[in-house]
């Protein structure tokens, strides 16, 4: 663009925004509040991507490509608005415009809801495919759920975690459309019987109750070019909307709890992260989202293809992310022949060719099975197409396999009284893969080991990815500039280019600026510290963070006893100087995940511990951020030297913050779990810090009933040290982690704590020894952005296209 044109282009934005914001607030510029400044800012942006979006759907129609529906119970998007601005390269015409209105840009951008409608990884992870398939032009469209209340709020009051409801709706939500006109019923409850209609047995399904799934659409923008993709969402409500006054009371009694009913379903987000709840209201919410989502689009598949269904698995691949949405294996049999009145054989191939499925998990609390009774009572018809799966799957396993009933048992979806849910979704689809090499080794050796041996061809691996574009270039612009001064756009486009700046590893002028962003960074991030936690922290400390949901198997009990150990140590020690060390945690905690919230109890109380004590003058903090999210998560990537991924090896499938900070130039201290094993070898032993059992070893002691954590404990000062600090009044005389303290030595130590205690303190002071080599470190930090391409979802996107949805 030409610099004449440019000005033009901030005059036209400048006099378009001020008539927006009159729109918005009946009121002018000067007198409208910072929220009417936002959303006229998001309805202005809207309209740019309101009709790129009606293009994209007109051109995926004149040339029909196989399409991509990612079924997903979770969605965390983030913030949207810094993004759409950036997609559409617009982002020096809006800064510029704001700025010559009197505007702060950045406080207007903060007035968004960031839409918690996921708890984690597996949410975020779907974001990320949505953002790099739209920004690679494909199309590729998520179905999830539209709930009313998505993860709620945490607090941190007294130390502890509060929870407080969010209501991400409150003003309204600019990015969303609603379709009406595109709502579809679902049903539930009710009986089945069967009857002869014109001859042909049929089930006719009765009694049962109608809930109106209702869309709202959500574009997805490309990165620099013109593609808009869907997010669609559903909405539960009730059929239909009674004329109140004319009713008798118990009509109206019956009204108002339809409606309750009927809007309960798409309330709010369960929110456990690896962990299986099973309530009736949340396997209504699997299959809600499921049936209307499959029933929208088989509808329209019909529209385009003549009513006809023969092509349906050349065009379309229903991808199931974990097994939330696996209830499409029964439901599309369903629809394809109680609706569309095809042969189960028909249905069968159909349904099989076309749905593909992801494990992200094998915790076995997380494995879903739902009561067989709980089924049958919510979803009569899925529970009996069900059941005729898994009998026409043994009945052909008894003639081909040459397996024994045990075995054949073994592999049987109902089991106990309950579904297996991934054993469902495994006969169902033609395609099951795990997220990372050594997750996907586990799904083939154990968790599915029988399924592998008989369908090896259906099993895959993707390692994970994320989107440069919302955890690099749009969160760290610093280092966005520095990379494109150096090596030019092309990284932009191509991730794996950012190798080219290890020509820069010597180049004293970069080490000052890449040094300088950093610094920059996590001074941008001490202030947030300040501003949230009144606690000052030092931003020449290293910054050594672990932000994750707070789980056991995550440990940060681990990183937390290491702390309080390094704090005895410098007691003991009052000469030793060691480089000053910013701790910091962030991460939210199941409602009802007792042990979670322990965890994050102690580390509240050693964080007031150790930052009050005047003996260790400053040298180490201890910082607990509430309420983390993707936002704050946009700030604290850039600002990490050390980025702690330390699961029990075995139980992290992937983990996607450790590829988040790498990008962002922190160095993994991390176990040789889930995606860390790729991140190792991506930059080489020199540039990461690993420790610990490997799993091997891990699923060895647990074959053998585990190990004696008690040996450890009588062999190591250091742990008796802090075992007793947990209940000998060390936090206060009420303060007592007896629980704590218990699961370590009483219970054995589930997740090898004591046992990775040692060799994790021997890589933290390690990493104190490293700091002080400035050029090692620089060096460490660049090898990290600069082999950080393969964590790139476009590549994840890429090898899905290719080995799994056969889109390439
Ligand atoms: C979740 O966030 C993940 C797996 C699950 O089964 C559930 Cl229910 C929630 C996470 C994994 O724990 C994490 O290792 C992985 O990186 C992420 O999914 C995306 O695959």
């Amino acid at each position: 663009m030409k610099p004449s044109e440019h000005l033009e282009e901030i005059e036209n934005f400048k006099s378009a925004y001020i008539k927006k914001i009159e729109e918005v607030s009946g009121e002018y510029l000067s007198e409208s509040s910072l929220l009417n400044q936002y959303e006229a800012l998001a309805e202005l942006v809207m309209d740019k991507i309101a009709s790129q979006w009606a293009k994209t759907r007109s051109q995926y129609d004149e040339i029909p490509h196989k399409r991509v529906y990612l079924f997903s119970i979770e969605f965390l998007i983030g913030r949207l608005l810094k993004s759409y601005v950036n997609s559409l390269d617009m982002e020096e015409t809006v800064k510029t415009a704001m700025a010559e209105l009197g505007l702060d840009y950045e406080t207007i951008l903060s007035q968004e809801t960031d839409p918690g409608l996921g708890n984690g990884g597996l949410g975020r992870l779907m974001a990320c495919f949505l953002e790099s398939s739209a920004t690679l032009g494909l199309p590729f469209h998520g179905n999830g759920i539209h709930y009313k209340h998505g993860l709620f709020e945490q607090k941190i009051i007294n130390g502890e975690q509060v929870e407080v409801a969010d209501n991400w709706l409150r003003h309204g939500y600019p990015f969303e459309i609603r379709k009406p006109n595109e709502a579809v019923i679902v049903k539930f409850y009710g009986n089945l019987h069967s009857e002869k209609i014109n001859g042909v047995l049929t089930f006719v399904y009765e009694d049962y109750e109608p809930i109106l799934a209702v869309p709202y659409d959500i574009p997805l923008k490309g990165y620099h070019n013109n593609t808009v993709n869907s997010l669609r969402l559903w909405s539960a409500e009730p059929i239909e909307e009674f004329d109140l006054p004319s009713f008798n009371e118990g009509q109206f009694l019956d009204a108002v709890r339809h409606k309750s009913e009927a809007e309960a379903i798409t309330q709010i987000l369960y929110p456990n992260d690896n962990k299986f709840d099973g309530k009736q209201l949340r396997l209504k919410q699997e299959y809600f989202f499921v049936c209307a989502g499959l029933k929208r689009m088989i509808t329209r598949f019909k529209r385009y293809n003549n009513d006809c269904l023969d092509e349906f698995a050349d065009k379309i691949c229903i991808h199931i992310n974990d097994t939330h949405p696996a209830l499409c294996g029964p439901e599309m049999m369903r629809i394809f022949m109680d609706e569309e009145g095809l042969s189960w054989d028909d249905a069968w191939k159909i349904t099989v060719n076309s749905l593909t499925f992801t494990n992200h998990t094998v915790l076995p609390e997380a494995l879903e099975k739902w009561p067989v009774d709980m089924m049958k009572f919510l979803l009569p018809r899925i529970y009996m197409i069900i059941e005729e799966i898994n009998r026409q799957f043994q009945e052909e396993l008894r003639s081909k396999s040459g397996l024994n009933e045990l075995q054949i048992n073994s592999l049987s979806i109902i089991q106990d009284g309950q579904i297996n849910m991934a054993n469902l979704a495994i006969v169902c689809c033609h395609s099951v893969n795990g997220v990372a090499e050594l997750h996907s080794k586990i799904l083939k050796e154990e968790t599915f080991n029988g399924y592998y041996k008989l369908f090896p061809e259906r099993f895959h691996s993707v390692t994970n990815g994320v989107t440069p574009r919302r955890f690099l270039i749009n969160s760290n612009t610093g280092l966005r500039d520095l990379i494109t001064e150096s090596i030019g756009t092309d990284w932009l486009n191509n991730l794996f280019d950012l190798e080219k700046l290890m020509t820069f590893k010597n180049d004293a002028p970069f080490f000052d600026r890449f040094n300088r962003i950093k610094l920059d960074n996590k001074i941008h991030l001490a202030n947030y510290i300040n501003a949230h936690n009144h606690i000052s922290v030092n931003p020449e400390s290293i910054f050594d963070i672990q932000v994750k949901r707070i789980h056991e198997y995550k440990r940060q009990l681990l990183n937390a006893l290491q702390i309080l150990h390094l704090y005895n140590h410098l007691k003991a020690n009052p000469h030793i100087e060691i480089v000053p060390r910013t701790f910091i945690f962030a991460g939210k905690a199941a409602q009802g995940y007792y042990f979670a919230k322990e965890v994050i109890k102690l580390i509240n109380a050693i964080a007031n511990l150790v930052n009050n004590d005047k003996d260790i003058r400053d040298q180490i903090k201890v910082v607990f951020l509430a309420n983390f999210n993707v936002t704050l998560g946009e700030i604290i990537y850039p600002a990490a030297n050390i980025s702690e991924q330390i699961s029990t090896a075995g139980k992290e499938a992937s983990g996607t913050g450790n590829m988040k900070f790498m990008m962002n130039g922190a160095i993994t201290l991390g176990t040789m779990d889930g995606a860390n094993i790729e991140i190792h070898e991506a930059v080489g032993d020199n540039n990461i810090l690993t420790f610990g059992l490997s799993s091997d070893e891990v699923s060895h002691f647990e074959k053998h009933g585990g190990y004696s954590s008690v040996q450890i404990y009588e062999n190591d000062h250091r742990i008796q040290k802090i075992m007793h600090q947990l209940i000998d009044g060390t936090f206060g005389h009420l303060a007592s982690f007896q629980s704590v303290y218990d699961s370590l030595l009483l219970y054995n130590d589930t997740y090898f704590v004591l046992k990775d205690f040692d060799s994790y303190a021997t890589a933290q002071h390690h990493i104190n020894e490293l700091f002080k080599d400035k050029n090692k470190w620089f060096e460490m930090s660049l090898s990290n952005v600069a082999y950080s391409g393969l964590f790139s979802s476009d590549r994840a996107i890429l090898e899905y296209q290719k080995n799994i949805w056969k889109t390439l």
